[in-house]
């Protein structure tokens, strides 16, 4: 099967080669047959060319990347990649190098499983490995709680914000036309796309690095924008419910 794996890349110049090596090392070892696609979501540092150079000296064929000017948010960087992916498996994993490669190791496993369609890891697997800053944890955690009382997510979820997610292709390239959301409330939209048709999802083990850097992304402004999306996303699914029961009542 082939793994196409998307690279959502903002401003990570000092991760993204460490992050590119290791992956690139791993699945050749154990799936053979991949790409790993880069969406450099804007050109405002020197990531894509360091990028290119690389690739190009080390002569690494299954990797592409590619982008645009401005940047656009997560949401847009993993759509852009996964519309341009043909694996039979199309995930997405965060492009700096937090994340353990033994959660993608789990995930890969799940994922090539006939049955499963979706792989969602979760900090709060029973195996899983993760330490958190207080201030983190309350973030992380407070964001389960408002997706799950606001969204209709696959029943089985225990995780919503994880940077690595495993879809079969089929799943994908259904869900894709009805993404909307450029910045990180992807996650939500796609699981909340997932729970309304009434799948469930395949549980992994997540395990993040002790000596990671410090957080970028969660100040006041990207926590705003994510609720405000989340908030848009339950209010589509009302939409959705109500124009079904007013169809049913006047036909
Ligand atoms: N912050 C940020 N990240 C983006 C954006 N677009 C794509 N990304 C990618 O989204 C992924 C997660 O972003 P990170 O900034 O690493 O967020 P994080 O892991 O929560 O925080 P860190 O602790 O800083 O790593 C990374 O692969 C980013 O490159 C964007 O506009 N802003
Ligand atoms: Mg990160």
């Amino acid at each position: 099967m082939k793994i196409s794996l998307v690279l959502p890349t903002y401003k990570k110049e000092r991760e993204v080669i460490d992050q590119l090596e290791r992956l690139y090392g791993f699945l050749t070892r154990v799936n053979p047959n991949f790409e790993l696609i880069f969406v450099i979501d804007g050109y405002v540092d020197n990531t894509k060319d360091i990028l290119t150079k690389y690739i190009k000296d080390n002569k690494l064929k299954k990797t592409k990347v590619i982008g645009y000017e401005e940047n656009m948010g997560k949401g847009y960087a993993v759509r852009y990649g996964m519309e341009r992916a043909n694996g039979d498996i199309i995930g997405y994993i965060d492009a700096d190098t937090d994340i353990q490669i033994r959660s993608l190791q789990h995930a890969i496993k799940q994922i090539k499983k006939e049955d499963v369609i979706a792989v969602i890891p979760s900090k709060l697997h029973k195996d899983s490995n993760v330490e958190m800053t207080f201030k983190r944890k309350i973030f992380s955690y407070g964001l389960i709680i408002i997706n799950k009382i606001l969204l209709k997510l696959p029943k089985n979820l225990t995780d919503v914000g994880c940077g690595l997610k495993l879809f079969k292709r089929d799943l994908i390239k259904r869900i894709l036309p009805t993404l909307k959301v450029d910045r990180f409330a992807i996650d939500s939209e796609i699981l909340n796309e997932i729970g309304k048709v009434g799948y469930s999802v395949s549980i992994t083990p997540f395990f993040l690095n002790k000596n990671r850097s410090d957080s970028t992304s969660v100040n006041i402004k990207q926590i705003g924008t994510m609720i405000r999306d989340i908030f848009y996303i339950s209010l589509e699914n009302r939409k959705f419910h109500t124009s079904r029961v007013l169809n049913k009542l006047y036909r």
